[in-house]
């Protein structure tokens, strides 16, 4: 991606996870949840959040077998409100149209602000060393039935320093939790802590590592989105988003720097001759992946974290889930973002539906102007660099399409999209090597096709008066919205 906002827009107004809570409590939007258990209820109940719109989030306490106060959070950003708390905007004005906005000009303009090194943290309050660590203290969930264990890592941020350039990463790759002072990381090899890892094995040498597990939301989202290239560190990154730089302290073993405030870090090192089983998982296409049968294991050597501490999750299932409801603002922003650079006028809208885990479907909007508009806006949406990583399907409707509404899209495409005329198959397009549509044995080669759908009012005969005037226009929805949504209260 590019650079990241304008620091006037984005100022959070909250200092650490705790100070985050309260205010999300304040919004209504907080759940508390005891007695529920790791095993199996934390998982279903967090598939149940991730599949309805606006769902709350919720903390869990006094969990089945562990101790009261170690607690597990989910679903943190999966509302719109939730969202602007995390970067600073006001919550009363969040809306579709203020995210986007927010992630646009972000694009446009952005300082990172290098982290800042303090003496103490509140992550501090507990340091356990060596035999004193016992990782199965907190209660990391099993996410899904045929998981191959617990993960205690699903919104981690695993902190590590390049060898060569010294320039620290910090990505979200999960970490399954192997015993009591071992865990894993699944970070594939094109990302950054995955090329990192391999620099130090190479060498033959064990790669320095921090793995926060209870960051607070936006430590998460610099962590896990798809913009800072290699070399931009997210820490600068987030502090750039706050408007203020990161504390963070030096952990004691690798002299990493730790979020000074997080909940939980686990500091240790990618050993370079330990092995276990790692997997299977419930990825984000929504089936399970095996994940790898031999996997190096990170050995921890420090536990730092607050009292009663918070575990940070946000696990991968069936589409829509958490982190494709914040992930897709920035997704949506670089395509249309992309698709202008291109020169392509008249954009009224682009989506990324939740419901298709972001990657696998676009949806442009557009006011088209010639022949062969709408092909163009499709064509470039499909293959431009925010919008081809994984993507199967781009559909272009009119503008009076709500993008965000599987609904209207479903009606354009039926409505509008005559196959032979509209439907464009790209052959041999960038794959992945974990889609599940492509047969196993072809997996390797990284390749998959596309499929645009114009399901816009052909130009040719956009004016003919059978082109069809629409019955439910933006503007009387909106009136009987206005007059009549108490009926739907
Ligand atoms: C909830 C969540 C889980 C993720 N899990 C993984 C993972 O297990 N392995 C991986 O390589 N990437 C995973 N990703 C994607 C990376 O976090 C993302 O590509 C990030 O930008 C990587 O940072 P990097 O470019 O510094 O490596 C995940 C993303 C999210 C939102
Ligand atoms: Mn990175």
């Amino acid at each position: 991606m590019a650079k990241p906002m304008p620091a006037e827009a984005a100022q959070p107004k909250w200092r650490d996870l705790r100070d985050w809570l309260a205010q999300i409590d304040a919004l209504g939007e907080l759940k508390r949840v005891k007695n529920a258990n790791s095993e199996a209820d934390i998982g279903a109940i967090t598939e149940m959040l991730d599949h309805t719109e606006e769902s709350p989030c919720v903390l869990f306490d006094e969990i089945t077998n562990f101790q009261p106060g170690y607690r597990v959070l989910v679903n943190s950003m999966g509302s719109r409100k939730r969202q602007a708390v995390t970067l600073g905007l006001d919550p009363a004005a969040a809306s579709h149209e203020l995210l986007l906005q927010f992630w646009r000009e972000n694009l446009k303009s952005f300082t990172p602000l290098p982290p800042v090194t303090v003496k103490r943290g509140a992550v501090q309050e507990n340091i356990l060393r060596d035999d004193e660590i016992d990782l199965m203290r907190f209660p990391a969930p099993i996410w899904h039935p045929g998981d191959g264990g617990r993960f205690i890592g699903t919104a981690s941020v695993n902190i590590m320093r390049d060898p060569d350039t010294g320039i620290i990463n910090a990505g979200t790759y999960r970490n399954q939790l192997f015993d009591k002072n071992g865990i894993g990381i699944r970070a594939a090899p094109p990302h950054h802590g995955g090329i990192i890892k391999e620099k130090y094995m190479q060498r033959g040498q064990p790669c320095p590592i921090v793995t926060v597990v209870g960051a607070d939301p936006l430590m998460f989202l610099a962590s896990c989105v798809e913009g800072p290239i290699y070399g931009q560190s997210e820490l600068a990154w987030a502090g750039g988003v706050r408007g203020a730089p990161i504390e963070v302290i030096q952990g004691e073993l690798t002299g990493l720097p730790i979020p000074a405030h997080a909940e939980i870090a686990l500091e240790g090192f990618i050993t370079t001759d330990e092995y276990a089983k790692e997997g299977p998982y419930g990825e984000w296409m929504g089936y399970y992946q095996d994940g790898y049968p031999k996997d190096r294991v990170v050995r921890i050597h420090r536990v730092y974290h607050r009292n009663d501490p918070i575990l940070l999750g946000c696990p991968q299932g069936k589409p829509p889930h958490e982190d494709n409801r914040f992930l897709v603002y920035l997704r949506a922003a670089m395509i249309w973002d992309q698709l202008e650079k291109a020169g392509v006028p008249g954009i009224a809208g682009v989506w990324c539906p939740p419901e298709a885990g972001n990657r696998l479907m676009t949806v442009v909007a557009l006011k088209t102007q010639y022949l062969g508009h709408a092909k163009q806006a499709g064509l470039i949406a499909s293959q431009c660099g925010g919008g081809i990583d994984m993507n199967r399907l781009t559909v272009v409707v009119d503008d009076h399409v709500d993008v965000t509404s599987i609904q209207d899209v479903v009606w354009a495409i039926v409505a509008r999209c005559d196959p032979e005329r509209g439907v464009e198959i790209l052959k041999e397009t960038k794959g992945s090597r974990i889609d599940m549509a492509i047969a196993p044995d072809r997996r390797e080669l990284n390749a998959n096709s596309r499929m645009i759908i114009d399901a816009t009012t052909p130009f040719a005969w956009k004016h003919h008066p059978l082109a069809g005037d629409i019955i439910s226009t933006p503007e009387r929805t909106r009136k009987i919205y206005e007059r009549w949504d108490w009926i739907l209260k």
